[in-house]
């Protein structure tokens, strides 16, 4: 079905501003939406600095959100949630060092999102072992998300995290404890008339380092109105079983 619905999107890129309204289904889209509508109430929570440190946070259901250093995380998951600042962005690659806990809706919570440090940058050998821990750890989580940068591609680093990501999706007794989500942002900075052909080939290469990642959803927090941001929202809130 996110096959179906990736496909479709990138076929009618060139007119996406039109496709964007009649591609919402009325009934995901608004119960996705009710997750996300009390933008106020999206709260840091923790930071987490070494495994140790991770809260419990009483089994919310969660997603995290990594990629390489500037790749457009922490301004993308900001429009998810609806807030202009409430993640650190930062032109300065590499600047997040910690795992940081958000939570999702009104006391006591819908979900976690969790904003991962960016790979690529010094520092990844400090917490490499930390995001490890917490994905082989973490019971409540449901989804990972990895965001590309359309203008940069995909890069060797990037490969090898697919690849590692992937061996943490099936567990030894056969059973997928959580699934893993590719995002493709900042999709204005590629001409239109180069779009399809740039995801079409990121697509390839996120499927050849991990076959099982569920294809890009494609993203902008540049364009007016933002783009992708409400399939976030909708892919988020299914992953956790709140639409
Ligand atoms: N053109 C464009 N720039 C973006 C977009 N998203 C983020 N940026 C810029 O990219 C830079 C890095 O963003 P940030 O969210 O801090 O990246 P992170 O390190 O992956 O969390 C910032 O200067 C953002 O303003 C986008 O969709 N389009
Ligand atoms: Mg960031």
């Amino acid at each position: 079905m996110l096959i179906g619905k990736s496909l479709r999107v990138t076929q009618i890129l060139p007119c996406r501003t039109p496709i964007l309204s009649s591609s919402r289904t009325k009934s995901t889209v608004s119960k996705a939406e009710s997750v996300f509508k009390d933008t106020s109430s999206a709260t840091f929570l923790a930071a987490a600095g070494n495994v140790d440190s991770i809260p419990s946070l009483n089994g919310l259901p969660e997603v995290v959100v990594t990629g390489r250093a500037n790749a457009g995380k922490s301004t993308l998951f900001n429009a998810v949630l609806g807030r202009k600042t409430l993640l650190h962005t930062s032109s300065k690659a590499g600047r997040t060092r910690e795992l940081n806990f958000y939570r999702v809706g009104a006391e006591p919570g819908k979900l976690v999102l969790v904003d991962a440090p960016g790979y690529g940058a010094r520092g990844k050998r400090e917490w490499g072992q930390l995001f490890d821990d917490y994905l082989e750890t973490r019971k409540q989580l449901k989804r990972v998300y990895i965001v590309f940068n359309a203008k940069h591609g995909l890069n060797e680093i990037d490969s090898h995290m697919l690849q590692h990501l992937s061996t943490f999706l099936i567990a030894r007794d056969g059973t997928q404890p959580f699934t893993l989500q590719s995002v493709i942002t900042k999709v204005d900075l590629v001409p239109g008339d180069q779009l399809a052909k740039t995801i079409a080939g990121m697509k390839k290469e996120i499927f050849a380092a991990a076959p099982l990642c569920l294809p890009p959803i494609l993203t902008s927090c540049e364009m007016k109105p933002l783009f992708g941001v409400d399939k976030v929202q909708k892919n988020i809130a299914q992953a956790c079983g709140l639409a």
